[in-house]
């Protein structure tokens, strides 16, 4: 049991406060503008109702800094929607890179008159810049008017001002605080394999989106469609004036403005820009289990089996790269993980109602004699060196080719290579797949290294290619491979000719120089394009691919792709996890930040981090508060690193219990979260809710960082500090109610600090006027969850009212005929069910409603049983959620 102080003043909490991120180095130093560049002017400014036209022209000689000055420009503005703004600023020759529609589809344009549209943009023509504002309020949100816009070949850059001491979140991926630094802070985005998630770099994945919040004013987002490599600033001169700056390498400024102006208005309008989130099975939500180092076949199923001894319940089983044969993709290792076995491991685990999921890597041992290699190699689907030979790199099977995800061909290669590899009938029938080490990471430290390191004998030479697989301009049919939709227009692709290796202007890297420890920057892709421009978007590429190929072995099933590296716009087909953090306190703080960003502002819900920590040992300390703080963020995924300990849960008493707890917990919520999903899936509204989303103004909530909502109702407050038994947090103004004893906690906008916490227990309260669906019991599969009954717990607003939803479908197929959304609403006593009902629970599960328990009652009302002590009524059914009802309370 907890015990509750109220303190009125702030108190500060020496344990929450961690190191501020390490200080800027070299490449602030160099940042641009001095002043000498000269700008643009614009001309030919052409208007119509709902779009700009207009020339923009080098305002005098070229300062050519970083590269040589692109002279002539052009600006296209958009009002798309009401509350979308697309501004774009482009190469009139339409030689610079833009980002390839197969990988950034666009948004439709709505063509709205500027008239109904919520942001108004103003150009200033000489020199060149521009504002925009948010018209109902008049807040200008972004205006360029403090520094030269500066557009060359291997350098761009733009600047906005922004208010004192702004809110800023997003700008992902990172591990820094979750209301960006504001005082010079960089961001780099150049997806790189990042140990142990160091703050203020660059790691796996690129989301050029922030979203800034005023208060009161309204909060609004800016995305930058570019997927070059470039450093963000937010800057604040001597003077005390703030500006967030973008310095790319390359890339045109394509950006779009989200008006707001709730903050989740802007999540769901960023969802409309780079699509909306796949939604994901049922038996996601459940555990899951993995670690790198399980030796064999049998080694996993004893995981497996002692998960069930344990009494703790595992859905999914995962085996990293230790079950492939020399570490190749689409290979078992013949003695530890014979095929045969593995088969009976999955068949084992389907009939338990258990799942599995295996790793892939992008690298592709080169060796003749591997099948996948020689059938990639025939189809000629490698990236290639100067010499048309494949190009070669290193990663954990040896010498590896990287396939070039762009081609058309890959696809039919990976799709292919999947249908034997996993092939119910006589492969591994597996459930999800899970594509690691795609940023890519090249264990080659740099271009120059020697990509067969000893005891790696050379790829043969290379046999002769039928066909290159590529179009013949000019001449007949039979000349032209058939499967091939390459781009027609050759726009757009990039300036040829650039500095790969070492642009004037330096995007900071973590690993050392551009091109280190992943495929050199001067490598082209199919369609003519450079990892320059695409390297950002290597990982996002694989992984589509991957979810196309899962999709392609069970057309009617939701495909489960796990990814780490991703860029703006992978949430529509796959997820994530937040890479290599380590058995720290420190990473199991950061957990908690990175999902607020990643399912609030980056518009990937599915996500989480290793429970118990990934790289170095976890104590049972540690693990046993992770275990439950993982079963309030939506992957649960314990995994550890090969040289760790065994961190299964089972592994320590304390821990069983706290996971058992925990899990318990999680499943009896899980139609809850599974609704949350949803939504988020069609409109963006956010499944994880940061504070300040459900209290905007108050500004006490816009930089907490260490407390959630689990769905719009549950606030999670987890102790997060070391060996510590006690945790201060927030709670707005608000009605809320413990959700372990029901009893009413009244917030008063000020601190709380809870003590006695023990290490199996977790903070969770219940937000006033929220309706929660749960189910009655857990169970050990979600399989069987699914058969349990619901409870409808009511928690009621100071007004004595409280509204709720539930979704409920069969859980895993794409194709949903048959679906309920139901809305609950408690209002005078009486609580309603209205909605549609179309899920009526095939296959023996439940659709009852057995109980309704409604908190915060003074006693029982006309029917049902009051407790006294956890101040609650209880209401026995039953209901049937197949129609509309109402009770009086
Ligand atoms: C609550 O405590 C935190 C951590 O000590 C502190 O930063 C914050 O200002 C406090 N909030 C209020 C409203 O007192
Ligand atoms: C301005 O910056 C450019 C590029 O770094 C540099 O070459 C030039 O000398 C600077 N000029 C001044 C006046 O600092
Ligand atoms: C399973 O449990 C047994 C008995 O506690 C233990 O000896 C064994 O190491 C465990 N196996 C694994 C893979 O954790
Ligand atoms: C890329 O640059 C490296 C180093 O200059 C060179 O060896 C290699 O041949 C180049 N690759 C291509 C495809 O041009
Ligand atoms: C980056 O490249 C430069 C030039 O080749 C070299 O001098 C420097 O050592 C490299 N830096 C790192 C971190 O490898
Ligand atoms: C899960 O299975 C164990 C036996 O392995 C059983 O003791 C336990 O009650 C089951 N849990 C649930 C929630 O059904
Ligand atoms: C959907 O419901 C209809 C009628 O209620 C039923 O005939 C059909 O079999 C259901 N479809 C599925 C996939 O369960
Ligand atoms: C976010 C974080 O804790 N990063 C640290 C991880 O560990 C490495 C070294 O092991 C540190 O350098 C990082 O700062």
């Amino acid at each position: 049991m907890f015990v509750y102080i109220l303190f009125y003043l702030a108190i500060g909490y020496v344990g929450l406060i961690f190191a501020a991120p390490a200080p800027l180095n070299g490449p602030l130093a160099i940042r641009a503008s001095n002043g000498t560049c000269p700008g643009y002017a614009a001309s030919n400014i052409v208007k119509t109702d709902s779009s700009l036209t207009a020339d923009l022209t080098l305002a005098g000689d070229p300062c050519n800094s970083y590269s040589e000055d692109i002279k002539n420009l052009k600006l296209l503005v958009e009002y798309q929607s009401t509350d979308r703004l697309h501004v774009k600023i482009y190469d009139a020759d339409l030689k610079v890179f833009q980002v390839q529609e197969e990988a950034f589809p666009r948004p439709a344009n709505g063509n709205t008159p500027s008239a109904d549209a919520a942001l108004e943009f103003n150009l200033v023509e000489s020199p060149f810049s521009f504002t925009v504002k948010r018209k109902a309020n008049d807040e200008v949100i972004f205006d360029t008017s403090s520094s030269q816009l500066i557009f060359q070949t291997q350098y761009v850059q733009l600047r906005t001002k922004l208010p004192k001491d702004p809110h800023v979140y997003g700008l992902g991926e990172h591990s820094d605080p979750f209301q960006l630094p504001t005082d010079n802070y960089r961001r780099s985005l150049l997806n790189s394999e990042s140990p142990n998630i160091p703050f203020n770099s660059n790691l796996y994945g690129t989301h050029p989106v922030y979203f800034e919040h005023r208060g009161g004013k309204g909060t609004h987002g800016v995305f930058l469609l570019n997927s070059t490599p470039m450093n963000i600033f937010i800057l604040r001169d001597d003077a005390g004036n703030q500006a967030l700056e973008y310095d790319t390498i390359g890339g045109v400024l394509d950006f779009y403005f989200l008006a707001g102006s709730k903050p989740s208005d802007v999540s769901k309008q960023y969802a409309d820009v780079v699509g909306h989130s796949a939604m994901y099975p049922y038996w996601t939500f459940g555990f899951h289990q993995c670690k790198y180092g399980y030796w064999d076949v049998n080694m996993v199923a004893e995981v497996v089996g002692n998960y069930s001894t344990a009494g703790i319940p595992l859905e999914v089983m995962w085996t990293d790269i230790d079950y492939m044969d020399l570490r190749q993709d689409f290979t078992t290792d013949p003695e530890r993980f014979p095929i045969d076995k593995m088969r009976e491991l999955v068949t084992t685990l389907h009939e338990r109602g258990q799942r599995y999921v295996l790793i892939l890597d992008p690298g592709v041992h080169a060796v003749a004699n591997q099948a996948s290699y020689a059938r990639g190699h025939e189809q000629d689907v490698f990236l290639k060196a100067a010499d048309g030979s494949d190009l070669l790199g290193v990663q954990w099977p040896g010498t590896v080719a990287w396939p070039d995800w762009f081609a058309p061909q890959t696809k039919t290669w990976w799709t292919d290579e999947f249908r034997r590899f996993f092939n119910p009938e006589s492969g591994i029938d597996l459930d999800g797949i899970w594509v690691d080490m795609n940023e890519a990471s090249n264990f080659c430290p740099n271009p120059d290294c020697n990509p067969f390191p000893e005891g790696n004998p050379p790829a043969p030479k290379n046999p002769p290619r039928p066909n290159t697989g590529r179009p013949i301009p000019g001449f007949p049919a039979s000349f032209q491979p058939s499967n091939l939709t390459a781009r027609a227009d050759e726009e757009s692709k990039g300036i040829p000719n650039r500095e790969w290796f070492h642009p004037k202007y330096t995007v900071y890297n973590h690993r050392g120089n551009l091109s280190d420890f992943t495929i050199p920057m001067n490598t082209s892709n199919f369609d003519g394009t450079k990892q320059y421009d695409t390297h950002n978007m290597h990982g996002h590429m694989m992984a589509l691919t991957t979810h196309s190929a899962m999709l392609d072995r069970r057309p009617e099933l939701r495909p489960m792709v796990l990814t780490r590296s991703t860029f703006a716009g992978s949430g529509r087909q796959v997820t994530h996890w937040f890479g290599d953090n380590k058995s720290a306190w420190e990473d199991y703080r950061i957990t908690i930040r990175q999902m607020l960003a990643w399912v609030a502002m980056h518009q990937m819900p599915m996500v989480g981090s290793d429970v118990c920590g990934f790289n170095q040992d976890t104590n049972e300390h540690l693990c046993a508060r992770w275990a439950m703080l993982g079963a309030f963020q939506p992957f649960y995924r314990n995994h550890a690193e090969l040289s760790t300990i065994q961190q299964e849960f089972y592994q320590w008493p304390l821990v069983s219990e706290a996971a058992k707890k925990a899990i318990d917990t999680r499943y009896k919520l899980l139609d809850y979260i599974y609704t949350a999903l949803y939504y988020q899936t069609k409109t963006g509204e956010p499944m994880i809710n940061p504070l300040f989303y459900l209290y905007p103004e108050d500004t006490n909530t816009f930089a907490i960082q260490e407390q959630w909502f689990y769905g719009d109702a549950l606030l999670i407050s987890p102790v997060t500090a070391e060996g510590s038994t006690q945790v201060t947090f927030y709670l707005p103004k608000d009605t809320f109610y413990d959700y372990w004893t029901g009893a009413v906690v009244q917030g008063e906008g000020t601190n709380v600090t809870l003590t006695d916490v023990s290490e199996t227990e977790i903070p969770v309260h219940i937000r006033g006027g929220t309706i929660i669906p749960q189910r009655v019991n857990s169970a050990n599969t979600t399989k069987q969850l699914r058969k349990e009954d619901f409870t409808i717990l009511v928690a009621p607003d100071a007004e004595g009212k409280a509204t709720g939803r539930l979704y409920l479908d069969e859980g895993e197929k794409l194709d949903q005929p048959n679906t309920s959304e139901i809305s609950f609403s408690f209002e005078g006593g009486k609580l309603s069910s209205t909605g549609s009902f179309g899920y009526t629970g095939e296959s023996g599960e439940s659709v009852t409603v057995k109980n309704i328990r409604i908190l915060g009652q003074q006693q029982a009302g006309k029917v049902g049983t009051w407790d006294s002590s956890a101040k609650s009524v209880t209401v026995e059914g039953p209901w049937k959620l197949v129609g509309a009802w109402a009770v009086e309370i």
